[in-house]
């Protein structure tokens, strides 16, 4: 067995300087850079920046052959300590919170479709705003975030608000280099969510909400087919907009520690 280490690092080394070969790198950009990743440590972005441009494809490459349903990126906006809700379950939100009210629901189960009973959905998702309680001071701490658990027959319901599309922050570097190279810094709108029962893989996965912009081009990359999911009004309650899902859960890759 070779170093892993060795290995890895000093690939991605060898990549980097085939780029600045490639690219014939001047001393000015090696300093920007240099500062750059100075900057972008400084202001806390790292989590962001690493999320949006390289979990995507370690997401890829590690669930590729996974059976069930299918997963997508965590980001950096979830929060494990979310309480467990009371049913009938529906997120935190503001006596005035914006946005349409939002139904969703749906099963729990095995690869092989059998119910997963007490199955935990962990949920969170940005407000009308496009922003994440936890993170940004303007939304009171606990907002729009929950775990909701599954029924007898694995069922699930949830309500909250519909979330909006979602924009990386323009004043920190990461903003700024999505600028410099004239990229834009929008994600569709998304709800995203934990899935997990005893025995099972969890499954970190997102939903994205069919009439929102950019869905062909996620800055995150993260968006998959069948993570769309489309709303229409929920019958009886037309005011609320709804739309079903369900979920599959792949065994656990390793037993279970006794
Ligand atoms: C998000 O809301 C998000 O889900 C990801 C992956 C990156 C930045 C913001
Ligand atoms: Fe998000």
């Amino acid at each position: 067995m070779g170093n892993r280490a060795d290995q890895v690092i000093g690939d991605v080394l060898k990549r980097i300087h085939e780029a600045i070969v490639d690219n014939d790198v001047t001393y000015d950009e090696y300093q920007a850079v240099k500062q750059w990743l100075i900057d972008v440590g400084e202001a806390g972005e790292w989590p962001l920046f690493l999320d949006v441009f390289v979990e995507s494809a370690v997401e890829q490459q590690v669930y590729r052959d996974r059976e069930g349903s299918q997963g997508t990126i965590l980001g950096p906006y979830h929060l494990p300590d979310a309480p467990v809700l009371d049913a009938p379950y529906e997120l935190p939100k503001r006596d005035d919170e914006q946005g349409d009210r939002m139904h969703f629901s749906g099963r729990v189960v095995d690869h092989e479709g059998n119910p997963l009973a007490g199955a935990v959905l962990d949920v969170w998702h940005a407000d009308a705003k496009g922003l994440y309680s936890g993170f940004d001071p303007s939304v009171p701490e606990g907002i729009l975030r929950g775990k909701v658990i599954a029924d007898d027959e694995g069922r699930y319901e949830v309500r909250s608000i519909v979330p909006a599309p979602y924009t990386i922050p323009h004043d920190g570097p990461t903003g700024k280099m999505i600028a410099a190279a004239d990229w834009h810094p929008w994600r569709p709108a998304h709800i995203h969510l934990i899935v997990s029962a005893d025995g099972y893989e969890a499954l970190t996965t997102q939903l994205y909400i069919d009439s929102s912009d950019y869905l062909d081009d996620d800055v995150a990359s993260a968006v998959k087919d069948n993570l769309v999911v489309h709303l229409e009004p929920k019958e009886g309650e037309p005011e609320v907009l709804h739309f079903d899902y369900d979920f599959a859960l792949a065994p656990a890759r390793t037993p279970a520690v006794a």
